[in-house]
C-alpha cells in the first residue's frame, strides 16, 4: 500500500481530479492509509485560506458560492467547495438548480466540489472536513470554501474550523436574527445580506446594525444580490481585508491552532475509539458480555499509561 499511497499523493500534488477525489475518500474514513496521506502532503500545507460559509436555509448560499467560483476562477485561481451535509430543509439538498449550476465548473480543473456527509460523527461538521482541506490545499486550490447549513448544529461548529467565517442571510422580517444559533452572528467575520433586490433589504440592514452594535466595526456586512451577480466584487475584497487583518494583528496563528486542536481531536478519538471497540466486540463474541466493564476499564487504563508515560 505505501507505494501506492506515494503515487496517489504524487497525483494529487499535480491537481489530478481523479487522485484528488480518491484521497479525499481515505481521508475521510479516518483509516491508517489517511494518516499516511496526511503526512505525505504536510509539506503542501497551511498556506490556503479556508472560508467557512454558513446561513439559514434558502438564503443563497449556493447561488452566492456559485458566482464566488466564477469570480476567483477569472482572478486565475484554484478554487474548491466543501459541501457539509448538504441536506436542507429547504431544498433538500442538491436540487436540479444546484447540479446544473455546478456542473458547469464540473470539467474545469480549476473547480473542485465535494459533499461531506455528517453521518456518523458526534458534532455536526464532518470529522474529517478539516482533513479533506488539507488534501485540496495540496493539490493547489486555494481559497478552499465550506458550505455549511445553518439549521442545526453545523453553523456553530464552523467556527473553528475555517479563517474566515462568513454568515447569509437575506432580508426578512427580522424574526430570524433571533432564531440564530447564539453565538454565530458574533462568530461572524461577514456578514452577507443576499437578495438585497427585495424591497425590505435596507430596513434589514439597518435592523442588523443595530443588533450588532456593540462589535460592529469588526464586521463588515455586504449586500449582494447574488442571482445576478451583485456585490460579488464587493464580498472578495472584504474577504481579501479580513484576511489580511488575520495575518496583521496575528490572529491567523490563533485560529490555525485551534483548527489544528479540532483537528487532532477528531483523529485521536477515531483512532481509540475504533481499536478499543474491537477489542470489545471480540471480547463480546468470545465470552459473551460478562465482565464487560472490566474489560473497559482495564484497556483504558493501559491507554492513559502509554499516554501518560
Ligand atoms: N431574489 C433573489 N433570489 C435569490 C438570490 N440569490 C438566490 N436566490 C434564490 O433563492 C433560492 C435559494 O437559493 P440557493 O442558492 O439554493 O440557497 P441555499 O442557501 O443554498 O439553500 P439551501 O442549500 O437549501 O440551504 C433560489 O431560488 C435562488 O434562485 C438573490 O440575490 N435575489
Ligand atoms: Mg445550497
Amino acid at each position: 500500500m505505501k507505494n501506492s499511497v506515494n503515487e496517489l499523493v504524487n497525483r494529487v500534488i499535480q491537481g489530478d481530479k481523479k487522485a484528488i477525489a480518491r484521497a479525499i475518500t481515505i481521508v475521510e474514513s479516518l483509516s491508517d492509509d489517511a494518516l499516511e496521506i496526511l503526512e505525505k502532503i504536510e509539506k503542501y500545507t497551511g498556506k490556503a485560506h479556508i472560508i467557512g460559509l454558513t446561513g439559514p436555509p434558502g438564503v443563497g448560499k449556493s447561488t452566492l458560492i456559485d458566482r464566488l467560483i466564477r469570480r476567483y476562477r477569472k482572478m486565475g485561481k484554484k478554487v474548491a467547495v466543501i459541501a457539509v451535509d448538504p441536506t436542507s430543509p429547504y431544498t433538500g439538498g442538491a436540487l436540479l438548480g444546484d447540479r446544473i449550476r455546478m456542473q458547469r465548473h464540473a470539467t474545469d480543473e480549476g473547480v473542485f466540489i465535494r459533499s461531506l456527509a455528517t453521518r456518523g460523527s458526534i458534532g455536526a461538521l464532518s470529522r474529517a472536513t478539516i482533513q479533506v482541506a488539507k488534501v485540496l490545499e495540496a493539490a493547489g486550490y486555494d481559497p478552499i470554501i465550506i458550505e455549511t447549513v445553518g439549521a442545526g448544529q453545523a453553523d456553530i461548529d464552523i467556527i473553528g474550523s475555517a479563517h474566515t467565517i462568513i454568515l447569509v442571510l437575506m432580508p426578512s422580517l427580522g424574526d430570524d436574527i433571533q432564531a440564530l444559533k447564539a453565538g454565530i452572528l458574533e462568530a461572524a467575520d461577514i456578514i452577507v445580506i443576499n437578495k438585497s433586490d427585495l424591497p425590505q433589504a435596507e430596513a434589514y440592514k439597518r435592523m442588523l446594525e443595530v443588533a450588532l452594535s456593540e462589535d460592529i466595526d469588526h464586521k463588515k456586512i455586504v449586500m449582494t444580490e447574488a442571482i445576478v451577480g451583485k456585490g460579488i466584487e464587493d464580498l472578495i475584497k472584504t474577504i481579501e481585508e479580513h484576511k489580511k487583518t488575520l495575518y496583521e494583528s496575528g490572529e491567523i496563528e490563533r485560529r490555525k491552532r485551534e483548527m489544528l486542536l479540532r483537528e487532532i481531536s477528531g483523529l485521536i478519538e477515531i483512532t481509540i475509539l475504533r481499536s478499543l471497540m474491537r477489542k470489545v466486540e471480540r471480547e463480546i463474541i468470545e465470552k459473551s458480555s460478562s465482565g464487560l466493564y472490566k474489560t473497559i476499564k482495564e484497556e483504558l487504563k493501559k491507554i492513559k499509561k502509554i499516554i501518560e508515560k
